[in-house]
């Protein structure tokens, strides 16, 4: 018999980072017993007068939120970094080594309601979500002592989120931390051999092979990366070959919205469930140099495996070997693109 990806155990190589999965799809003949049960889903008011993040409500500083009507952005009030803190370097024997390092962390909220995430937010009102994600990275970039904005939303209780208030974050730090490091690295290296854009050449064979698409518009593609570690693993990338968030035009920012709302909406599908993640987008640095070897993209990676409640764990072998995942990214994006785009809760109020 000869080697193919949906029979026999393989590791995949992702280009970007260089790091390898290991993938094996016999596996997903076994028998499973464990649990498949939804999880009970909590109705949330529209307000809740306890959310920090609710309009007009009180934060642990003791500021008050002001009665936003769409979105709203504060800095952190329990900050990971600031920029008040002393500058300096710790090293003993070349093998311990800190360096302080600063920067800015604000707390985005993408609707005064309280009851709503992503995928059940109108495109208008994620657009507004963009536009603000434009802004703190044109703002924040702009600082000279900042030279990456990493955008970021993490997502559910088991994702360790504090509050179902939709909300993301955005840390703004000196220096460019290890993912996106590693991936302009690897963009950087491609570009220089090709002269092509890594992610937009990755585009074209995903768009001829389309296994691995979830949603497109003319714009945009959502789809489970080759390469993927997470069980419904998925990267939007940006069909024109651009850097950064500015760049969009009126048309490209529309059809972002439309593109996280279709994904998430069969995320929330896929297990009737709101769907737990860690997302965020990569994009270039904010040092002034020039970063033509970038492209924008947006990570999902949602935890769940099998249903509402059982999630994969990254444990044993993982954590000492390389990841390693069951189904088959093209099975996890057959999965994804054959569910309804109608958000799970509209059907319900339909009926
Ligand atoms: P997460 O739930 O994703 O952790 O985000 C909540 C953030 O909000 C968290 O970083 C901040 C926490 O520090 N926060 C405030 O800035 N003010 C508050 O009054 C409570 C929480
Ligand atoms: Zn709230």
């Amino acid at each position: 018999m000869e080697f193919n990806l949906t029979d026999h155990p393989h590791r995949r190589y992702n280009p970007l980072t260089g790091d390898y999965v290991l993938v094996s799809p016999h596996r997903t003949k076994r028998p499973w017993q464990g649990q498949v049960e939804k999880s009970e889903e909590e109705k949330r008011p529209e307000y809740d007068p306890d959310c920090y993040l609710c309009p007009g409500n009180e934060r642990a500083g003791g500021e008050i939120n002001p009665n936003y009507q769409n979105t709203f952005v504060f800095t952190n009030d329990f900050a990971a970094l600031n920029q008040e803190s002393p500058s300096g370097t710790y090293e003993v024997g070349g093998l311990l080594r800190a360096r302080s390092e600063t920067g800015i962390c604000r707390v985005v909220c993408f609707s005064p309601r309280h009851d709503l995430t992503i995928p059940e937010l109108s495109v208008s009102d994620i657009e507004k979500v963009i536009k603000l994600w434009q802004d703190e990275y044109r703002i924040l970039g702009a600082n000279p002592d900042i030279n990456y904005v990493q955008i970021f939303e993490n997502k559910g209780k088991m994702m360790g989120c504090s509050n179902p208030h939709p909300h993301g974050q955005i840390w703004a730090q000196s220096t460019v931390p290890n993912e996106p490091a590693t991936e302009g690295k690897f963009q950087g290296d491609y570009y220089q051999r090709n002269r092509r854009s890594l992610l937009a050449d990755y585009l074209k064979i995903e768009m001829k092979e389309r296994e691995r698409i979830v949603v497109e518009n003319d714009h945009f593609v959502a789809l489970v990366p080759f390469w993927a570690v997470w069980p419904y693993e998925t990267m939007i990338i940006s069909k024109r070959h651009i850097q950064h968030i500015l760049q969009f035009n009126d048309e490209e920012k529309t059809a972002y919205a439309e593109i996280l709302q279709q994904l998430t909406i069969r995320y929330d599908n896929l297990f009737e469930t709101s769907f737990p993640y860690s997302a965020g987008i990569h994009q270039a640095p904010t040092d002034g140099l020039d970063h033509t070897e970038w492209h924008f993209h947006h990570h999902f990676y949602p935890p769940l495996l099998r249903s509402a409640t059982v999630k994969k764990f990254m444990v044993g072998y993982e954590m000492l070997g390389d990841p390693q995942r069951d189904i088959t990214a093209e099975m996890a994006a057959e999965k994804l693109r054959s569910l309804p785009d109608v958000h799970y809760k509209n059907e319900a109020t339909k009926i």
